[in-house]
């Protein structure tokens, strides 16, 4: 019989290999472009990393001693909002594991070639903890520093010590920071210290500026309302052992009635063109069904990268098909991104707090959709000029 490893005389659970066959299968699927839509950039039909990719041992107790059913043991939820780089030649995301027990986790998933086979690591990553624990951690960005350093900023999330007796809901949110040189092994940092009550969607600037650390913040006043503080912010830091920024510049504020009417903030840490930075965001618009969350695009200056050079209107990738439905549906969300050498771009964002999906592109046409594309007008009467604008300078082409 399979199951028996008799060297030890132990006795593995019946549907052991079962659980291998389909895990295997999964992982190795093959994944292929989905049909070209705008011409900025293709989505994969397959999503890339799913909570089914986390592997047997995590989930089941191999020993039919003490699980004679088989049963899953160890519940996981969702796989989501993942930070991602190159590794040597492979492509790695930083994956948000969520468990059913509604805790986040870091594990890395590796590919070959960055749409397809995503397998994780062995184990988790394991976060050194504070004084003052993580009570839960998420949506991690990797920043590979000049300093020689691999940067991983999240979100650390904690119980708000001033809530009333019997809010049980109420909790504080802030940037932890982690480094690694080998993505195995973490050495945790204090957490961002800042004037402003909450932070996340923090993001640290892959050079240095002025011989200071450049952080991107999302200042908020509350857990969920960014209220007065909305905004991508940026700020700098003398030393990450201390990461205090004094000043936060907002460079990107939420406006009324645009997709980031309601918050906005950074996606992964941006991409260096020769055109200037590229940045990826994410955008949240109320509606009556709930919050619709979009990513979309812009350019910073080479020199001054407080000044946004580009901006195109509106969202760069919405929820589609299958990803409007999820834990939080009708919600993209992208933290990582890859550049390759060959100038192609991988973009990993996450559906409905659910799954990963990759879409791709390559510099030379981000770098064209965010420059060339009209920017927004911000009223009904300003995009109608626009669309007519491009409708007159298309006759002499038809
Ligand atoms: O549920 C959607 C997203 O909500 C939060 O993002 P933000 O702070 O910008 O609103 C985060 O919890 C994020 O993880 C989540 O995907």
């Amino acid at each position: 019989m399979g199951s028996e490893i008799t060297a030890q005389n132990l006795v593995r659970i019946p549907n052991y290999e079962t659980l291998v066959k389909r895990h295997r299968e999964l992982i190795e699927k093959k994944n292929e472009p989905a049909a070209q839509t705008n011409g900025i950039f293709t989505r994969y039909k397959n999503p890339v990393i799913t909570a089914a990719h986390a592997p047997v041992e995590w989930r089941y107790d191999l020993n039919a001693a003490t699980n004679p059913y088989g049963m899953e043991r160890i519940g996981i939820n969702a796989a989501f909002n993942a930070g991602a780089m190159k590794w040597g030649d492979k492509y790695v995301m930083c994956v948000r594991v969520e468990g059913a027990d509604r805790k986040s986790f870091f594990a890395i998933a590796e590919s070959p070639n960055g749409i397809d086979n995503f397998e994780f690591w062995e184990k988790p990553c394991v976060i050194p903890q504070l004084d003052n624990p993580d009570t839960n951690v998420y949506d991690m960005r990797l920043t590979q520093h000049e300093d020689g350093w691999i940067y991983g900023v999240f979100c650390t999330e904690r119980k708000d010590p001033d809530a009333p007796a019997g809010d049980t809901s109420a909790a504080i949110a802030n940037a932890g920071i982690v480094r690694t040189k080998d993505l195995i092994n973490w050495e945790r940092l204090p957490d961002l210290i800042s004037n402003t009550g909450q932070q996340r969607n923090v993001v640290l600037h892959p050079e240095f500026i002025n011989g200071r650390y450049a952080m991107y913040t999302r200042p908020q006043d509350g857990f969920i309302d960014v209220g007065s503080g909305g905004g991508i912010g940026l700020g700098y830091i003398n030393d990450m052992a201390n990461p205090v920024v004094e000043e936060e510049k907002i460079i990107l504020k939420k406006v009324y009635h645009t997709v980031y009417e309601l918050k906005n903030g950074l996606g992964p840490a941006p991409i260096k063109t020769s055109k200037g930075w590229l940045h990826q965001a994410h955008g949240v618009r109320n509606t009556a069904a709930g919050l619709r969350y979009t990513i979309y695009l812009f350019m910073t200056d080479l020199k001054d990268i407080s000044k946004v050079t580009h901006q195109p209107a509106g969202y760069f990738i919405a929820p589609e098909n299958e990803e409007r439905v999820g834990d939080v549906s009708n919600v993209v969300f992208g933290n990582g991104w890859i550049a390759d050498d060959d100038g192609t771009v991988y973009i990993y964002y996450a559906s409905s707090d659910t799954r990963m999906h990759v879409a791709v592109s390559t510099i030379d046409k981000l770098v064209d959709y965010v420059i060339n594309t009209p920017q927004d007008t911000f009223t009904s009467a300003g995009s109608v000029q626009t669309i007519i604008k491009q409708v007159e300078n298309n006759k002499k082409f038809l």
